[in-house]
């Protein structure tokens, strides 16, 4: 391995820049002559709009325009959609309600946009904002998706009378049936799973600029996918051919799958700067974020595991409700469906599995993918139905776990995955040793004797990313496929620009993606550079989401790269007179086999630009090459997570004391990155265990809508993480990657839940646990042993 190599543990190449503040995010981006936008938003849940007037914001000082869904009627700017169509199980299509940019005629949850007032200054537009007199009529509100459902529940949209958007289902029902016969032993656990507000450093902008010159459209934006969001904006605002808009994702300060979707926001200031002429800017405030972002999870579950009387699982039976909010976000419809169930097999061999979801509108922002998306919420049903059947059982949960652990591979399971590789009991193994398990006992005895209680809980997560094999998103109905592109471009000089589809934002791509190239070229890694997120410089590529770059970024990567070696091979065989069979290529040198003839890289790029020398013969001169990756299969990270914690039945207050990761992310390109990664994404996890939660008021109101009242996780309420890798290289991907930038928020939750239940006795403890919720289950289990 060199120093710079695969395997490496380099130091990210983007953080000088980052940590000197001399990082370009959309905000420090200003145009000449730009306007300023700001969004007039619904302070109801749900109502008509009698009427909007605009007249007195209008004659005030610097405003611009003051623009409202009638315009954007007016130029036949469409809806928002949702990219993937869902069918119910009677055969019919999901059914999706309009979603227009800036309301029209109903607005349907707090933070709907209602107007926008741009201005020549963001005062003056926030000033003028005021100034707008909406007529409302007020309706009822619903934000419990189950009470939508019910007779008389207030509708959402027209389209659907009991606001039910889909009724869903996988698995074989009548083999699922079956199982729960022939089960000595049924675990039922109502959970849910709470829903999150993302909270990205950098809050969502977007500055839209329109040429009248050239009639071409920029938009810089917060984005995780700019070509995808050229894609679909362009068709929204109408503007073709497509390449006539180009999208900018400078530098993204975060996203976690937040900065995916196509917003209202974005589609407006794009539309807007043609209408008013000047360059429209908008920059979220923290408390837009909170409103109108979308959120994640929201899933009301009740779950059921069957085993036998020696603890194999023999069927697995779920009901999910999902509130996917107001309106249907970009890929919300494919979140509670094809990204969760499917994983509902967990690392287990389970015969038989059925699964229900009903997604619902509600009047609350949108639910869309949130790091983890769908994963979090299957880890979480079977890793706590397994942790509880084993205490039922009377069993110890690491042995439960492995009597049903898979076994070989690849291993097809009930609900349409088919696992390529995995060993879960390596990982069992290495995280029982980290995390002294054995010395369990003691350490809780001690704890008791400071009157705490000490609790253990385990959670063997598997998440299916490398998101997405284009063969099985289309099996799946989503009518897209997905892959990446790279392009890779020599210079004479021999130093080499990456263009790559991929997004980062937070992940290191700059420095991962040039140690593959160092390693594969025998190049230094300062000679690299990685070029993303410009629609202009890359030809089109899918962006970052699903733990995607690694597995489908860097193997479109090295495809370019072999291309280049290929060339380069031509080049050699060309300038040392040999034959182009003979030329090896191996640490930067083409080497004419046997021999001491060789060239260096840079001296091989250098050739093919002096074109002459190839005069006459079957070469072009240049060396750049590209090439489009589609993946074989999903990759399969799995691991095991153990979590202790001491709780202080006095106050119900947990300290996690010890955190042990065990996970299989194949080939480790970076491990300092990927230790990195984990950290992050156990950090949210804990977080959604212990302390965020978003919650509506039976109004509608957000009362969770600043830092004040939803707490994310800060370093003080984490502890020092152990984390370990075992290794099974992916076969569906040429480098052996697995995707590792969900893992931790994938596996947290469930760790922790099953160690507070352990250490207080009691299963009624929901998400997020804070120290009433613990302490309430203390009481619980107190009074339950009172009365045996
Ligand atoms: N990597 C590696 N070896 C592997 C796998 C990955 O060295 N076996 C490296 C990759 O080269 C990359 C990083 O680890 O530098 C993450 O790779 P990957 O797992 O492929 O994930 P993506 O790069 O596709 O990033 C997406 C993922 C997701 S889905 C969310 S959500 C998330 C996450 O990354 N959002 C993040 N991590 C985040 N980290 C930050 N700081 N900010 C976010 O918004």
């Amino acid at each position: 391995m060199s120093a710079t190599g695969i395997g490496a543990a380099v130091r990210r190449k983007e953080d000088q820049r980052f940590i000197t503040g001399k990082g370009q995010y959309t905000d420090d981006i200003n145009r000449p002559g730009q306007a300023y936008a700001y969004f007039l938003r619904s302070p109801h849940a749900h109502a008509t709009i009698k009427k909007i007037d605009a007249k007195a914001a209008l004659a005030m000082p610097g405003v611009i325009a003051v623009l409202t869904g009638d315009d954007l009627a007016a130029d036949k700017i469409g809806g928002l959609i949702c990219g993937w169509m869902i069918h119910s199980k009677d055969g019919s299509p999901m059914k999706a309600g309009p979603h227009p940019a800036l309301a029209q005629g109903k607005v349907r949850y707090v933070g709907d946009h209602v107007a926008v007032v741009v201005a020549e200054s963001l005062a003056q537009a926030k000033d003028a904002a005021e100034a707008v007199k909406v007529d409302y009529a007020e309706l009822k509100a619903v934000v419990d998706p189950a009470a939508a459902q019910k007779n008389g529940a207030p509708q959402v949209h027209d389209v659907s009378s009991d606001n039910t958007v889909y009724q869903w289902h996988l698995g074989d029902k009548a083999a699922t049936d079956a199982a729960f016969k022939q089960a000595k032993h049924v675990t039922r656990l109502d959970l849910v799973n709470n829903r999150l507000i993302p909270n990205a450093i950098e809050p969502r902008a977007a500055i839209g600029e329109y040429d009248p010159g050239t009639d071409a459209y920029t938009l810089y934006t917060t984005s995780q996918n700019p070509h995808v969001a050229r894609l679909v904006l362009s068709a929204f605002v109408g503007i073709a051919p497509e390449h006539k808009l180009r999208v900018i994702a400078p530098d993204v300060g975060g996203g976690f799958g937040s900065k995916i979707f196509i917003y209202a926001e974005e589609t407006v200031c794009t539309w807007a700067a043609k209408k008013v002429g000047r360059p429209v800017k908008w920059t979220a405030e923290r408390s837009e974020s909170f409103l109108a972002d979308a959120h994640g999870r929201d899933h009301v579950t009740r779950a059921e595991l069957a085993l036998d009387d020696r603890g194999r699982i023999l069927g697995l039976r779920v009901k999910t409700i999902a509130n996917l909010g107001a309106y249907l976000s970009t890929f919300a419809s494919s979140v509670p469906t094809y990204l969760y169930a499917p994983l509902l097999s967990g690392q287990y061999d389970i015969p038989a599995i059925y699964c229900e979801v009903d997604g619902v509108y509600t009047n609350t922002a949108p639910v869309d993918a949130y790091r983890g998306a769908g994963r979090p919420e299957a880890t979480f049903v079977v890793e706590r139905l397994v942790e509880v059947a084993a205490r039922e059982m009377g069993l110890d949960p690491a042995a439960l776990r492995k009597r049903n652990y898979i076994k070989k591979f690849p291993h097809q399971t009930p609900v349409i995955m088919n696992y390529d590789i995995g060993n879960y009991h390596a990982s069992l193994d290495k995280a029982l040793e980290l995390a002294d398990y054995q010395n369990f006992a003691k350490r809780k005895r001690e704890s008791a004797r400071r009157g705490r209680l000490r609790g253990i809980g385990f959670s063997s997560y598997i998440e299916a990313c490398g998101i997405a094999p284009s063969q099985a998103v289309g099996s799946l109905g989503a009518g897209v496929g997905l892959w990446e592109s790279a392009e890779v471009r020599v210079n004479p000089t021999g130093s080499v620009e990456i263009l790559t589809g991929s997004h980062s934002h937070g992940q290191g791509h700059e420095t991962t993606f040039a140690q593959l190239v160092s390693d594969r070229l025998g190049i230094p890694i300062e000679h690299v550079t990685v070029i993303h997120g410009d629609t202009d410089k890359v030809q089109f590529g899918m962006g970052t989401y699903g733990s995607r770059s690694g597995a489908v970024g860097m193997a479109a990567i090295a495809k370019a790269i072999d291309k280049v070696i290929a060339k380069g091979k031509k080049v050699a065989a060309h300038v040392l007179e040999a034959s182009e069979g003979d030329i090896e290529f191996k640490d930067g040198k083409f080497t004419v086999a046997g021999t001491d003839k060789a060239l260096g890289f840079g001296d091989v790029a250098l050739q093919a630009y002096i074109a002459h020398k190839f005069s006459g013969q079957d070469l072009e001169p240049g060396l750049k090459e590209g090439a489009f990756y589609d993946p074989t299969n999903f990759t399969f990270p799995a691991g095991m997570h153990i979590c202790e914690v001491e709780v202080d039945p006095q106050t119900g207050v947990t300290t996690i004391e010890r955190w042990t990761a065990v996970d299989d992310f194949g080939t480790v390109i970076n491990p300092m990155i990927v230790e990195g990664q984990v950290h992050g994404g156990v950090a949210q996890g804990i977080g959604q265990a212990l302390l965020e939660g978003a919650r509506y008021d039976e109004n509608g109101q957000l009362v969770t809508a600043s830092f004040m009242d939803y707490c994310m996780p800060r370093a003080g309420d984490l502890p020092s993480f152990t984390v370990g890798m075992t290794t099974t290289p992916c076969p569906s991907n040429p480098l052996g990657i697995k995707g590792c930038g969900e893992a931790g928020a994938i596996a947290a939750p469930a760790a922790v839940i099953n160690a507070i239940t352990d250490a207080v006795g009691h299963e009624d403890v929901a998400m997020p646990a804070t120290p009433q919720v613990v302490w309430r289950a203390c009481q619980k289990a107190a009074q339950r042993m009172a009365a045996e």
